[in-house]
């Protein structure tokens, strides 16, 4: 096999490439990395020295591809399937990769602030950096409400690039910043995102790793079991 993903269950950006990768049922080797293991995370290391996942390794390519989103157009590239996740048309992919940064940047990000601070040793917390992720998540849910009032996925009505960043960033933003009932839309976009095969079979497969992740899953899990 010549695409290997270097990755871990919990990890949301690593959903976001998975996603991807199951939407067209790329063949890839799933290689799980500890970055808590010397050995386990060596072959990533060597690869990508910051150590962040998703890391993908095409040999047949001789490349190494890193970064979620890139892994993303590289596939849509290299090894195209029937879902093509950037949208052809100019004048819609710009607006995709304008939005694909809104998710990282205002909502994923933050989200790995308020998670990364449960991390935190007793005492070394940033209670202010967390109300501030907190503010910006929110901001940004409301910019979803009204973006999704009138289409099913991201860019219309073709499953895409900012959907795949959508679904883990909204999935564990919505742990630490519930959804205001009164955000219908934004309810529902997230509603059809934990239903889509691609995303329930990362879910599921990411399940047995929940106990060790800092934060209670239930609340959203129970959404995804909902809507199946
Ligand atoms: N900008 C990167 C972010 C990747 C990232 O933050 N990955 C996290 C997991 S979700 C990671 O590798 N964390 C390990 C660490 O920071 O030690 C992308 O878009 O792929």
């Amino acid at each position: 096999m010549t695409l290997k993903l270097y990755y871990h269950p919990l990890s949301s950006f690593c959903h976001k490439a998975i996603i991807a990768l199951y939407e067209n049922g790329t063949p890839f080797e799933p290689v799980l990395v500890n970055l808590g293991d010397e050995e386990s995370s060596r072959e990533l290391r060597r690869l990508w020295p910051l150590a962040k996942f998703p890391v993908l390794r095409d040999d047949a390519r001789a490349c190494t591809v890193a970064e979620a989103t890139t892994i993303i157009e590289y596939l849509d590239i290299y090894y195209p399937g029937a879902a093509r996740l950037l949208p052809a048309d100019a004048q819609i992919a710009w607006q995709a990769r304008m939005w694909d940064r809104f998710y990282d940047n205002y909502i994923h990000i933050q989200m790995q602030k308020i998670v990364g601070d449960h991390l935190r040793p007793v005492g070394a917390g940033d209670a202010l950096g967390v109300a501030q992720a907190k503010t910006t998540i929110r901001t940004a849910y409301g910019m979803i409400d009204a973006m999704m009032a009138d289409k099913n996925w991201a860019m219309g009505e073709a499953y895409g690039l900012v959907d795949c960043a959508a679904s883990p960033s909204l999935f564990y933003a919505s742990l630490a910043v519930p959804f205001d009932p009164a955000l219908r839309h934004l309810r529902a976009y997230f509603e059809r995102l934990i239903a889509r095969p691609s995303y329930a079979r990362v879910l599921r497969e990411a399940e047995p790793y929940f106990d060790m992740f800092p934060m209670s899953v239930k609340p959203a899990l129970a959404s995804a079991r909902e809507s199946q």
